[in-house]
This record gives structure tokens, C-alpha cells and sequence, in this order.
């Protein structure tokens, strides 16, 4: 993308978003490089000879839960060094700006939590807690390394997982309708760092444009639903986010 074509495009996006008082964000591993944590798909996805979507499943857990929270803890010790960076904090200061403003996240990194994002849904869980397989009670636990792997549910003394969404598991509908509500009542959606494959998160922007929302997106690649949107913008989140906003 030319750099004056980028400049455009910067320039209308701020006009978009300066223009919105109701903005619909969703975010995905991208948002977070910046800040050192491994994306999905990007060079940096693999552990071990393992590939996210291998072992971010069900049938992975149970078949060798040791492992998987092996994984689990590796991303943990990474995520607790990792800082929010610039395109999280432009986020949080646009909310503090924008009258209304909802963060739908696939990330489980907390970061946005951390920058000072309220008003945030994070579709995918949270890698800082955890859930009993036998009552479903979620605990915070934010030990790093784990005590004990795998861990147990304090309560119960049964095997816990992460309180996160699998590959093949659903999202609650609840927090479907949520993500619905937000992008039905939005006058403006910002899709950032997502490679736009994984569902439903992958069909949000779609959703807006069916809805007549303007969609941006901004990607350090194209993405299938590039051509979707009514501004793509190509590069890194912690660089042009606070030219945006
Ligand atoms: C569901 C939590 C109903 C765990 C995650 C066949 C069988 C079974 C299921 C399916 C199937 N086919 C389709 C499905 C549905 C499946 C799916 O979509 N699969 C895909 C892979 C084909 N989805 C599900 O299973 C979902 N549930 O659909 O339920 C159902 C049930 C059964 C069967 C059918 C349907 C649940 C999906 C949730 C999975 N859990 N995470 C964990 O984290 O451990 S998903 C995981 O991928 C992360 O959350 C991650 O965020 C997410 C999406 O990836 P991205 O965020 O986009 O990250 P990625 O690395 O891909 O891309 C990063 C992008 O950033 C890149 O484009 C890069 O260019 C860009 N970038 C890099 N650096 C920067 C940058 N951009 C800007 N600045 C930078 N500096």
C-alpha cells in the first residue's frame, strides 16, 4: 500500500471514528505482537512442534491435559512479562472519548484490561483463570509457574482447565447476543489484528456490513474479508492506532 494512499486512508478513518459516538471494536492476537505475545498463525504460533489449534481442543485436554496446560503455562510466563502497548491504550483512551463504545476481544491475555478498557467481552476466556471440570467454578490464579501441573479446582480437588473456548466448543449464547447487541447498536466498527478465520468472531464485520455499519479494519496482512470493508488499513496497530484515534 502506497504511503500516500495510507495517509488517505488514515485521514478518513479519523474522520469515521471522530465522527461516532457509538463504536463497536473487536480485536484479535494482532493487537497484542506489539507487546511480545505470540500471535496463531503468525511464525512466532508454534510451541514445541505443536500448533495452536492442535492443542487449544477438548479432545487435546483430555486426552493429555498435562500437556496442554504445559502450554498453557509457557503462555502464561510470556503474558505476564508482556505490557499493554500503544494500539491498547489508544483503544482505552477512545472509549474514554466515545459515548458509547463496546471491546469484543478474542484475546485471553488480559492486555486490555490492563491499558484500562471497561467496557470489554472476551469471547474466547481468560488465560488468568481457571475452571473446574466437575462444578465449573472459575477461579482466578495468576501463579506463575502453575503450582502444580496439572492444577486442580481448590473446591473440589477435581482436574481444572482454562477458562477458555476451544476449537469445536461453543461460545455462550449469551455472550453471542452480547456481541450482536453491540454491533446492531454501533454507528462504527474497528476490526484490528485478526487474521479473520476462526468463527464466529470472523463473521462480526460481515454482521456490520450486513447492517449498514461502515467497517475499518486494521491488519499487518489482508485478511479474507479485506475487500469486505469500507477502509483497510495495512500496518502495525501500535503504530497507526494512535494516528486514529
Ligand atoms: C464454534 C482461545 C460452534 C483458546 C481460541 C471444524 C471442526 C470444528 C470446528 C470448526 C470447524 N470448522 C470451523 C469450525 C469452527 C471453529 C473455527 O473457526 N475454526 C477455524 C480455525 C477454521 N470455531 C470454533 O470452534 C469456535 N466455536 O464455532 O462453536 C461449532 C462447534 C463445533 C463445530 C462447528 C461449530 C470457537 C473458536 C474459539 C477457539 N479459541 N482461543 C486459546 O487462546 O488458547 S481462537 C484463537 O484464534 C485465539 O483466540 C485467537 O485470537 C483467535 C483468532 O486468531 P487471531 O486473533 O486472528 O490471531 P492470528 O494469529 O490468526 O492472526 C493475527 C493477525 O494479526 C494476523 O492476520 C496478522 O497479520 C496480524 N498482526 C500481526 N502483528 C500485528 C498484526 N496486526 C496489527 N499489528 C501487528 N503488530
Amino acid at each position: 500500500m502506497s504511503g500516500d494512499n495510507i495517509q488517505h486512508n488514515i485521514q478518513k478513518a479519523r474522520e469515521l471514528i471522530a465522527g461516532a459516538a457509538n463504536i463497536c471494536v473487536l480485536t484479535g492476537a494482532g493487537i497484542s505482537q506489539e507487546s511480545g505475545v505470540p500471535t496463531f498463525r503468525g511464525e512466532d504460533g508454534l510451541w514445541r512442534q505443536y500448533r495452536a489449534e492442535e492443542l487449544a481442543t477438548p479432545e487435546a485436554f483430555y486426552k493429555d491435559p498435562k500437556l496442554v496446560w504445559e502450554w498453557y503455562d509457557s503462555r502464561r510466563e510470556i503474558i505476564s512479562k508482556a505490557k499493554p502497548n500503544p494500539a491498547h491504550y489508544a483503544l482505552a483512551e477512545l472509549e474514554e472519548k466515545t459515548p458509547a463504545f463496546s471491546l469484543i476481544t478474542q484475546n485471553i491475555d488480559g492486555l486490555h484490561r490492563l491499558a484500562g478498557s471497561k467496557n470489554i467481552v472476551e469471547i474466547h476466556g481468560n488465560i488468568w483463570q481457571t475452571r473446574c471440570t466437575l462444578t465449573g467454578v472459575v477461579e482466578e490464579n495468576h501463579d506463575v509457574p502453575l503450582k502444580e501441573l496439572p492444577p486442580k479446582c481448590a473446591e473440589t480437588g477435581e482436574l481444572a482447565r482454562p477458562n477458555v473456548v476451544w476449537f469445536g466448543e461453543m461460545i455462550p449464547a449469551a455472550v453471542i447476543d452480547q456481541c450482536l447487541n453491540f454491533i446492531e447498536s454501533c454507528e462504527l466498527m474497528l476490526i484490528i489484528g485478526t487474521s479473520a478465520l476462526v468463527q464466529p468472531a470472523a463473521s462480526m464485520g460481515v454482521a456490520a456490513k450486513q447492517r449498514g455499519k461502515p467497517v475499518i479494519e486494521l491488519n499487518l496482512d489482508p485478511t479474507p474479508n479485506t475487500g469486505f470493508y469500507d477502509i483497510s488499513l495495512q500496518g502495525k496497530a501500535g503504530e497507526i492506532l494512535p494516528q486514529i484515534v
